[in-house]
């Protein structure tokens, strides 16, 4: 019987229209002469759902069966952004149109002539004969924001490329009901929206009311049994009890049937009531003590690289490690294998320390309930546990007070006392001489206010391998923040995997025009490039082709033009963007979060002083002919979210907004020179903004940004850099070619010396940006309330400029004349340097990522056919 109605994944354009249909007339509940876009964009989906859904029940039954080792990965932010274009491209099944013709009925399938070859294309000719654009389809799908900038990204760039590799390999998270807010700009300041995503369903979400798991806080320790130590079996009396609840997200893998599975976390009330509380007549406060269980997912925490110590942010981490532990260990247990075969079977990720508390959870399992002794068990978390690092900043490193702690997680707390006890001890032993050592080094930091639990540290001793995301960022870390720990673990602990990005989305998805050229050029039409990116290479020969460079030019133009007609539809209609020579125009980009130390402001100080020089050279009488030789046409994109509560940050919003009020409406430099503050900048605003740069700016001080991931979206798509030696920039540098990047500024070395130097004695500010803070000052870009951006020029003349813009200034001006030079002077130059970035970045394929993690870190093979 089962046999019989086994449900079959749509194959051809007639039977992914039968489907539609199906899902509007009864999923839908609407009739095909009342589907509007959004309609035709759900009834799409739920049909891609459906096959999605078969080839992830039996990916997960291929993995019950062959009990491969598993990989989770734990973050607590997944950027997703859309997902229907996406699953169109991977689930592309044009080549079983060769090995599978007969398809699973076995009768030969016919096929149309000049019928489409892959899913999407036939997915497209479909909905064109229903009467609809698959363009306009997907643009109905919002965006799945579930994650700030970075760090999110690169998780759901780690998970398209595990099922793409065949790592079996789960994602856990929270299903955030609000993702990250909506910006809006008004009168230049940000302005933040909820971002209610769920608001009309979610077609990709599967909810798994079969799993659910209570997670406990607050309450206390039981200690009944008369033991002394904390080190035995204890047990925590919870007070509050909420139900974790799973939603599955299919992650389907490009060119396989591998679907893996993202499993986020909503918290519901548990159906126990209060019944003291209701006998007492207070029914109204026992219901609404049960509906705050909801508030724990409610809200992504919209800071990036802050941390702010709320008790809430506590509770979101602890329901969601405890959750996922609890699902891990169940399907472990289903194996009948013994406690010790755990880490052959189980690794598990922490993306950053958010998910710390798995450590400590996993232990707490182990000890309390499973009753293993203490160091059997320890062994067991730390060879499952590996620890990736993203920041060195101070002020992001995660740190809980114990007193907050301890009244959440009280049991919690003293296993992470018990566990630096004996880490301690074992320093003490290595190093008997170094007093000193053992307070730098504890996971507990005494001396402030209150003790604090330092979670880096933490995460460093639960797990068997720390990585940095690129190479000068991991040694970095190695004899700052975590210096001791090398002293005292040996190198080898540590170690780096260099970020990356998922080409299926970011060159495919968002450059089909660059992906078509690429494949026809390497004779590659199934696009199976996308799976071996250092096949790109192949493109250099041809990069001083004339041929070819004006093909490729042709693409990044349409795509300049795409973005334009977006900045246009954004702008209500009116064009700032001169199209009649907008081949002629740098188009030049910063899009990511705002931060001081990211730099915009430097970037706004060189528009600034762009501006002021080319009304000099009017003023003196110049011709605008004049003018554009020595600072050809350009637009300035900015975009960027700042956290709510980051005053500076926002101040730079504004200052970008005000300065480009001011040059967008100078007629003197007519079209020269524009300024675009590009709002709610989103992973599918990127998609349409990162194929369309000329150069985008990566200039953060140097030793500050971990990696940067979009530098690598950018090179990508065919766009140059300009940068400072930090982050993923240096590896760039050395895969294209110094020739085909503009570097610039300090060096992270002498980053110390500079701001010493700026704290202690006059460090002169150069003349060029002096003019350009004078200028702000004078309330030039702020006539109502002059002093509007003091703050911005008071953390450089007053406040020691922390971030060394001074000190890179005039190496940025003369870098970005260089620039100008090339782009205007020498376009055949600059198209080559074009293609030869993208020949050359095939390194950065999260694909290779994810092999460098399987072989270093996780001890993981692909599970093939
Ligand atoms: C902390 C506390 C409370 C709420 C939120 C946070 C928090 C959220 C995100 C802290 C840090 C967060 O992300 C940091 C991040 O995105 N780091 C970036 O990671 C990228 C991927 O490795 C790197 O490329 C960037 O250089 C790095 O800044």
């Amino acid at each position: 019987l089962w046999q019989k109605h086994q449900v079959k994944k749509f194959e051809n354009a007639d039977q992914f229209e039968g489907r539609f249909i199906d899902h509007v007339e009864t999923t839908l509940a609407r009739s095909l002469y009342n589907c509007d876009d959004l309609a035709a964009y759900e009834a799409t989906s739920m049909a891609v759902r459906d096959n999605l859904t078969i080839d992830w029940n039996k990916t997960q039954q291929k993995f019950t069966t062959r009990d491969p080792k598993r990989i989770y990965y734990l973050s607590l932010e997944f950027l997703m952004g859309r997902a229907l274009d996406n699953a169109l491209i991977n689930m592309d099944i044009s080549d079983k149109n060769e090995t599978d013709v007969n398809g699973a009925s076995g009768k030969p399938t016919k096929k149309k002539e000049g019928a489409a070859t892959n899913t999407k294309e036939m997915v497209a000719e479909s909905l064109d004969e229903l009467g609809f654009r698959l363009e306009d389809v997907i643009e109905q799908e919002p965006d799945a924001a579930l994650g700030n900038g970075g760090l999110g990204r690169l998780a759901a760039c780690f998970i398209d490329s595990m099922a793409t590799e065949n790592i079996p390999a789960w994602g856990y998270g929270l299903r955030y009901e609000y993702g990250i807010f909506a910006q809006k700009i008004i009168d230049g300041y940000q302005v933040e929206t909820p971002d209610y995503w769920l608001n009309l369903g979610n077609a990709w979400e599967i909810e798994r009311n079969e799993v659910q798991f209570p997670v406990t806080f607050y309450g206390y320790v039981d200690r009944s049994e008369k033991n002394t130590s904390t080190l035995a079996p204890s047990q925590w009396i919870g007070g509050e009890r909420v139900l974790a609840c799973a939603y599955d997200f299919p992650v389907p893998g490009y060119k396989t049937s591998n679907v893996n599975n993202l499993r986020l976390w909503k918290a519901k009330p548990t159906t126990e009531f209060d019944f003291a509380k209701f006998n007492s007549g207070d029914y109204q406060n026992s219901v609404e003590a049960q509906q705050r269980a909801e508030s724990i997912t409610a809200c992504l925490y919209p800071n990036d690289n802050f941390e702010q110590g709320k008790e809430l942010r506590l509770k979101q981490q602890y329901f969601w490690c405890s959750a996922s532990l609890h699902d891990i260990i169940r399907r472990y247990k289903k194996t009948k294998r013994p406690w010790r075969e755990f880490p052959d079977q189980v690794a598990i990720q922490l993306n950053d320390t958010h998910p710390t508390l798995a450590v400590v959870e996993l232990q707490r399992i182990l000890v309390d309930l499973e009753k293993l002794d203490w160091h059997d068990a320890w062994d067991i978390v730390t060879k499952t546990f590996a620890y990736t690092n993203h920041t060195v900043m101070q002020e992001a490193l995660e740190k809980w007070p114990v007193g907050l702690f301890g009244h959440l997680l009280p049991r919690h707390l003293e296993i992470i006392y018990d566990i630096n006890w004996f880490f301690l001890q074992d320093v003490a032993k290595k190093f008997p001489k170094d007093v000193d050592l053992l307070s730098r080094i504890s996971i507990i930091e005494e001396g402030g206010q209150e003790r604090q639990i330092r979670m880096a540290f933490l995460a460093v001793v639960g797990s068997h391998k720390v990585n940095g995301v690129a190479e000068l960022h991991s040694e970095l870390i190695k004899t700052t923040i975590f210096g001791d720990f090398v002293k005292f673990f040996g190198p080898s602990k540590f170690t780096n995997v260099t970020n990356g990005i998922t080409p299926r989305r970011w060159l495919k998805s968002a450059n089909p025009a660059l992906d078509k050229l690429i494949s026809e050029t390497l004779q590659d039409p199934e696009g199976n490039y996308l799976l071996d990116m250092p096949a790109l290479t192949k493109l250099s020969a041809l990069a001083d082709d004339k041929e070819f460079q004006k093909k490729w030019y042709k693409v990044k133009k349409d795509n300049k033009i795409r973005l334009a007609d977006l900045i246009k539809k954004l702008n209500g209609g009116v064009d700032i963007i001169d199209r009649e020579h907008i081949d002629d125009t740098l188009f030049d980009m910063q899009v990511k979060r705002i931060h001081e130390y990211k730099r915009q402001q430097l970037n706004i100080f060189g528009v600034i002083y762009r501006y002021l020089a080319m009304k000099t050279m009017i003023a003196n009488g110049a011709s605008l002919k004049e003018v554009e030789e020595k600072f050809p046409r350009k637009v300035s994109f900015f975009g960027g979210k700042s956290a709510p509560g980051y005053y500076m940050a926002k101040l730079i919003i504004k200052l970008i907004n005000s300065v480009g009020d001011v040059i967008n409406n100078d007629v003197e430099i007519g079209n020269l020179l524009k300024v675009v503050f590009i709002p709610e900048y989103n992973v599918s605003k990127a998609e349409i903004i990162i194929p369309a740069s000329d150069l985008s700016e990566h200039i953060s001080t140097a030793g500050t940004e971990a990696s940067g991931t979009s530098n690598m979206k950018f090179a990508m798509n065919g766009g140059l850099i300009i940068g400072t030696v930090d982050g993923a920039n240096v590896e760039i540098t050395r895969e294209i070619g110094e020739d085909n990047i503009f570097l610039f500024g300090n060096l992270s070395e002498n980053v110390e010396e500079l701001r010493y130097n700026h704290q202690y004695q006059e460090t002169p500010i150069p003349e060029d940006l002096d003019k350009v803070l004078k200028h702000i000052e004078e309330g030039n870009f702020s006539p109502e309330n002059p002093n509007e951006f003091q703050p911005i020029v008071d953390t450089i003349k007053a406040h020691g400029d922390y971030y060394l813009c001074s000190d890179d200034f005039d190496s940025y001006i003369a870098t970005q004349e260089l620039v100008d030079q090339v782009f205007h002077t020498q376009r055949d130059e600059w198209t080559k340097k074009s293609i030869l970035s993208v020949a050359n970045c095939g390194f950065f394929s999260s694909d290779r990522c994810i092999q460098e993690y399987s072989e270093t870190i996780w001890n993981v093979e692909p599970v093939k056919k």
